[in-house]
């Protein structure tokens, strides 16, 4: 089973910047973190990160056919992108919505997202381990029968 891993725009600069919102790890360090649960879980996994909204819905269409399901962080494309929302549909995979911060506890236009309600989960506030619950929520999910 393959799984698609898509970080959403300014996800480049973690550990670099804002460590107080977004932590110290950098997104290669919570890739690596997420092979180990991969490697427990028995799952492939494939990794994008793009500041750009368009390669992230190409990335969707070309995988789709070959992955089984998204997790993904979509950053600020959260709150903005009706396009973004309107591709996962598209092409009828199942994602679990991860964020690092607790969106809830932040700016009020944090709150609001284009992707909760077709999600099949969310995860938001637990740093990387947002993404590691993602992700062992999500393949638990499409292996019950
Ligand atoms: O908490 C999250 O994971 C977010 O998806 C992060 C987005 C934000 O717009 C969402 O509301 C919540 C921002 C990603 C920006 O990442 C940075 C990392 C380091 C330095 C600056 C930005």
């Amino acid at each position: 089973m393959k799984i698609l891993v898509l970080h959403g725009p300014n996800l480049n600069l973690l550990g670099q910047r804002e460590p107080d919102t977004y932590g110290t790890q950098t997104l290669a360090g919570i890739n690596l973190g997420l092979q180990t649960v991969a490697a427990e879980l028995g799952v492939e996994l494939e990794f994008l990160q793009s500041n750009h909204e368009g390669v992230l819905i190409d990335a969707l269409h070309a995988r789709f056919a070959s992955v089984a399901g998204v997790v993904i962080n979509p950053a600020g494309l959260t709150h903005t992108s009706v396009a973004l929302r309107d591709a996962l549909l598209g092409v009828s995979l199942p994602f679990v919505e991860v964020h690092l911060s607790n969106v809830h506890a932040r700016e009020p236009f944090r709150r609001h997202s284009h992707l909760s309600d077709v999600a099949r989960g969310v995860v938001c506030g637990f740093g990387p381990m947002s993404y590691e619950l993602g992700l062992r929520g999500l393949v638990e999910g499409l292996r019950r029968p």
